[in-house]
């Protein structure tokens, strides 16, 4: 009976295609809040029974609840705040009680919601509670502070379409479209395994394990919405996975996306994870070591201890619903020419492995992955979308104060570059942005953002494509580069350079007289006088103007493109 019930359909958030139409066309006089790509992905969860038994964004009873203690105000076990977070600006808009249309970047109406709740959150709490550190090396604590909105607002949802996806249509599934699945197959014991990572041949290995040890079905259930930044992009995740799907024996093994938008947070998006594959219909789950690890803290170690999310998921797991399968981390044995788990290697044999950062060497540096480690059509993917560095764009960001030389070196490190050949080269220096892009900018710190983050948008385009952006404004902010680092790092190497003049000396040589009129007042908030300029605390390479040339300068950031692997020697 529990094992049927797993598989009966899931209560949706959707409303009839008749409703739909008519609530369409009603929700078009509401006021209107565009979804940010995370809280697409955490709506569409939420309509199609992804998230159940949420009904909506969480009202403030319930996010209090579960960032405390990870439960509903109900007691329902919930471990992750699904906020709809809001400028301060329209949330001022809104009244208790009011509907709101929810639109996707398009403009399409996907829900409405009701506002029951509308608060201003204790963000550094929240981060403590469900992170584990008001950190902002943890992806989600710094998305909390520097992208969500300052205000929630809470509600239940009615839903009207599923959000549009062009990609992989046939590998998407809701939860009740994988149930039917599972029911059609006649699949009663399901095993899922969550990854936001390409699979090898070890993957291969130890989800088919999981399935035998669990004597059940295999659902590889790859998160294809919102991973850790820097991440293999989807689109070639999905044509690896399909690849590797075809080397499961036939009939034991399927394939689904999953549009979530992982947090990163360790053992209780482990936990959350398995709620949503209790919801698409799976009995068990793999869990790994350091499972949604987001990385090294700003201390330089690990947020969560490795088998956190396996002893949190473990107290849980009745609740949840679904079994743990243990991950097993599997080695290739050389003289068996065949994988085992590490606990199991035969004595005196040799093993061999790659690890992630090993392999990203080598796919940077355009070096053999052997097949005992992963399949060719796999490496054959991943080096189609990863050439070598050599190969990449990449973006080289200029910051010091006014007349240290940062357009000089720029300048002459284009025509270096240009004269090497091989990758086209724009250059956006401070002065021809602010002519061209953002003329209608002054000098306020809310302005001087707008200006960085265009620049960064720039080339991030560039640097995805290719290019080479090299970018030279003042850009005193270190929050505001640390936003552009991480834009473009998601498509190529950033190699940020600190000119490194002093403001005494960007004062004696005073080139344009603009630190004369900023003594006199006569320019205000200027950078060093009387604005301010963190300097930056670990740029990639930091030079001296004083006593040194411009060739000398360009030379150095040369060399250390070459170090960083994105020049030939
Ligand atoms: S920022 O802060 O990064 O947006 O500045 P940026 O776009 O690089 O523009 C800096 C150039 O504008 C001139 N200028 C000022 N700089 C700093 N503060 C104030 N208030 C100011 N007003 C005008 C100045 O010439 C800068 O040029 P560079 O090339 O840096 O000398």
């Amino acid at each position: 009976m529990t094992m049927l019930s797993n598989l009966a359909p899931i209560p949706e958030l959707y409303v009839s295609y008749e409703s739909a139409q008519k609530l369409k066309l009603e929700a078009a006089d509401l006021l209107s809040h565009d979804l940010t790509p995370r809280q697409i992905c955490d709506l569409e969860l939420l309509m199609n029974g992804g998230f159940h038994p949420l009904k909506g964004f969480l009202s403030e009873a319930d996010y209090d609840g579960v960032v405390d203690n990870m439960r509903l105000s109900d007691g329902t076990l919930w471990p992750m705040p699904i906020t709809l977070d809001v400028k301060e600006e329209f949330a001022d808009r809104i009244e208790i009680g009011q509907d709101i249309a929810l639109r996707d970047q398009e403009g399409v109406i996907l829900a409405t919601m009701t506002v029951t709740d509308k608060w201003v959150p204790n963000k550094a709490r929240e981060a403590e509670k469900v992170f584990g550190a008001d950190d902002v090396a943890h992806p989600a604590v710094n998305y909390l502070h520097h992208t969500a909105g300052k205000v929630y607002l809470g509600g239940p949802v009615t839903g009207i379409q599923q959000p549009v996806h062009y990609d992989f249509r046939a590998r998407r599934d809701t939860p009740n479209e994988l149930r039917a699945y599972f029911r059609k197959l006649g699949w009663r014991r399901i095993v899922a395994f969550q990854t936001r990572n390409p699979l090898h041949r070890a993957h291969q290995e130890l989800t088919f394990r999981a399935a035998k040890e669990a004597q059940a079905n295999l659902l590889i259930h790859p998160v294809v919405g919102m991973t850790k930044p820097g991440d293999v992009d989807h689109f070639t995740r999905v044509r690896c996975y399909e690849a590797v799907l075809d080397k499961y024996p036939a009939a034991t093994t399927t394939m689904s996306l999953l549009n979530l938008a992982m947090r990163m947070a360790g053992p209780r998006e482990a936990v959350w994870h398995g709620l949503i594959r209790k919801n698409h219909g799976c009995t068990h789950f793999i869990v790994g070591r350091d499972h949604a690890g987001p990385g090294k803290n700003s201390q330089g170690q690990d947020f969560y201890g490795p088998y956190d999310a396996q002893d949190l998921f473990k107290k849980y797991q009745d609740e949840i619903g679904l079994e743990m399968v243990d991950f097993k981390h599997m080695v290739f044995v050389q003289e068996r020419a065949q994988y085992y788990p590490v606990s199991e290697v035969p004595e005196g044999s040799t093993v061999l492995d790659i690890s992630g950062t090993e392999l990203r060497r080598r796919l940077r540096e355009g070096l053999e992955i052997p097949e005992w480690f992963s399949f060719p059509e796999v490496v054959k993917e991943l080096r189609r979308t990863s050439p070598p560095r050599s190969k990449q764009g990449f973006t080289v960001f200029f910051t010091g104060f006014s007349g240290s030389g940062k357009s000089t070196i720029a300048n002459a490190l284009m025509v270096k570059l240009m004269e090497m050949g091989g990758r086209p080269v724009t250059l956006l220096d401070g002065d021809i942005v602010r002519k061209n892009l953002s003329s209608e900018l002054g000098f306020s710190k809310e302005h001087r953002d707008l200006n960085i983050r265009r620049i960064g948008y720039v080339a991030s385009e560039i640097t995805k494509n290719g290019g080479i952006a090299i970018c030279a404004p003042i850009a005193p902010y270190a929050t505001t580069r640390r936003a552009v680092r991480e834009e473009i790092e998601q498509y190529g190497a950033f190699c940020e350079v600190h000119v490194a003049t002093s403001i005494e000396e960007c004062e004696r040589r005073d080139r344009k007289g603009l630190y004369k009129l900023a003594r006199e007042g006569k320019i205000k908030e200027f950078t060093g006088i009387s604005d301010p300029y963190d300097v930056p605390e670990n740029p990639e390479l930091r030079v001296e103007t004083e006593n040194v040339d411009v060739d000398n300068c360009a030379h150095q950031v040369l060399l250390m493109l070459e170090s960083m692997g994105l020049i030939a020697g």
